[in-house]
């Protein structure tokens, strides 16, 4: 018996809709558009994604804090570009009661204008940097694209954001590979992998020196963006006047750093692992590792449910979160509940097992059930756990492996997207003319060069669109 991937990867869309609500992750019956609640089930998978992020922070000297939700008008007004990137998604407050406030707010869309005012009265001298700090909170973007629980809300409730200040160019650099570090440790705690590129100059953040952005193939091979790193360089130090005094006595403007994240974290574990029966979760999130389902036999004079509950307490007591399944139903009926809510690893034991002192695992990754002596539990339930990790990594490793192509030509690349096989890379001349017309064409975004630089240079090729000498591999993705 094999796993089946059938709807998971033609019905990609239908399939993730459903799961997210029979799952139990969320509830987008909310009556405005693209805010959904979190149900109990999906706010703790989150909630352990979180305590990953909180680990890195801590591990990498970053403070938390939590800024207001509300930002000013003129304080939001100060860095042109930024503005001009967010003014169309942005929602304003603009009356208390009946009265018209005199300084308008605007609800966070991310918190570069609420924080960096702050940052200017903050930061002092030299000995302050580099100043490293994030939160976790709700942010707020009135998206214009179709709106998709967890992928793309309206109200981004997890927003993790990183916010740095240094006192050069290359110690905000520094910033970047560590974030990047950070990103990679958090990445295979999830079984995620994944590709970063410098997006073009066309797609920076607004306010950006340069962007990153980490993304995912969904099963649909449209792409997912997944966490991005911002190098400001002292764009938004000079609009918000942020600078430290060097050692000399004289000041400068600080370098900064942006790194976001969101539960669109727990909308790629969702897409990635999933098979046709439900989520499958790696064992590092999911809320109850172990789930026990007693087999009971009218005739038999064996308890198995004391016998499970005895399993449980062992499990309980080395660590692991385990669940004993006691209801009034079908074995076969919670079976399917918990292949459906991913749960890494069931555990049945009937009669037969109660006298013959064994139980038998059964995984969720590639559905294989076998027979373990009870006095080998605690190893063989650990061991289990590190082999699904590993082999769901593997196996999104391989997925995203094979959806990866590089062409030379436009019509190589455009088969590619029909066949819906994922990332394009092809030869590019470096013009933003050109890429935009790429764009055009392939009906595709470009994802940006692979990253770091060195990986993107090319010689010897054409640019694919205009024939001229290519500079650079460019990614091309339908994306999401
Ligand atoms: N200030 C910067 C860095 S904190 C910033 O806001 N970057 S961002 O716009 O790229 O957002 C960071 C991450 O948030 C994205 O990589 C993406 O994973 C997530 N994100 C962005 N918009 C949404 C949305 N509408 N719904 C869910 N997640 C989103
Ligand atoms: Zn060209």
């Amino acid at each position: 018996m094999g796993i089946e991937r059938n709807r998971w990867q033609n019905d990609f869309s239908e399939w993730y809709n459903e799961m997210i609500e029979i799952a139990g992750i969320q509830d987008k019956r909310y009556p405005v558009k693209g805010m959904n609640i979190w149900l109990p089930y999906g706010l703790r998978i989150m909630k352990n994604i979180e305590k990953f992020i909180h680990e890195e922070m801590e591990r990498t000297g970053h403070q938390e804090v939590l800024f207001p939700a509300l930002i000013p008008e003129t304080e939001f007004q100060k860095e042109a570009e930024h503005i001009a990137g967010f003014e169309g998604e942005v929602l304003w407050v603009t009356h208390a009661g009946r009265n018209p406030l005199e300084v308008r707010l605007i609800l966070r869309p991310t918190s570069e204008t609420a924080m960096y005012s702050m940052f200017s009265l903050w930061i002092r001298s030299h000995a302050d940097l580099p100043f490293k700090i994030y939160q976790i909170v709700n942010v707020y973007r009135y998206e214009t694209k179709h709106t998709r629980p967890l992928i793309r809300v309206r109200e981004i409730s997890r927003f993790f954001e990183a916010h740095t200040a240094h006192d050069s160019f290359e110690d905000a650099e520094r910033q970047i590979h560590e974030d990047l570090e950070i990103f990679d440790r958090i990445a295979k705690k999830l079984g995620l992998p994944y590709i970063v590129s410098k997006r073009p100059e066309w797609d920076k953040f607004p306010g950006a020196f340069y962007s990153l952005g980490a993304e995912i193939v969904m099963p649909d091979g449209r792409t997912l963006q997944i966490g991005t790193m911002h190098h400001y360089k002292q764009n938004f130090a000079k609009a918000y006047n942020i600078t430290y005094e060097k050692e000399d006595g004289t000041h400068e403007y600080v370098h900064q750093t942006t790194y976001g994240m969101s539960e669109r974290l727990l909308a790629a574990v969702i897409a990635t692992h999933g098979d046709d029966r439900g989520l499958v979760l790696p064992p590092t999130l999911a809320p109850i590792q172990v789930v026990i389902v007693p087999i009971p036999l009218k005739e038999s004079p064996y308890d198995v449910n004391a016998y499970a509950r005895g399993i449980a307490e062992e499990l309980k007591s080395a660590g692991i979160r385990v669940h004993v399944d006691e209801r009034d139903i079908r074995p076969g009926r919670k079976f399917y509940d918990w292949e459906l809510k991913g749960v890494p690893l069931r555990i049945e034991v009937g009669p037969k097992d109660v006298e013959t002192g064994k139980v038998v695992l059964a995984r969720r990754d590639n559905l294989q059930k076998f027979a373990i002596d009870r006095e080998e539990l605690i190893d063989k339930v650990r061991e289990t756990l590190d082999e699904i990790m590993e082999n769901l990594y593997n196996r999104a490793k391989e997925f995203l492996e094979t959806h990866i192509k590089r062409v030379e030509t436009i019509e190589e690349a455009k088969q590619v997207f029909e066949d819906r096989r994922g990332v394009v890379e092809i030869p590019w001349c470096g013009e933003e003319s050109c890429g935009l017309e790429m764009e055009e064409i392939l009906d595709a975004k470009m994802l940006g060069i692979p990253y770091p630089d060195e990986k993107a240079k090319i010689e010897g090729k054409k640019c694919a669109h205009c024939g001229r000498e290519a500079k650079y591999i460019a990614r091309f993705a339908r994306t999401y």
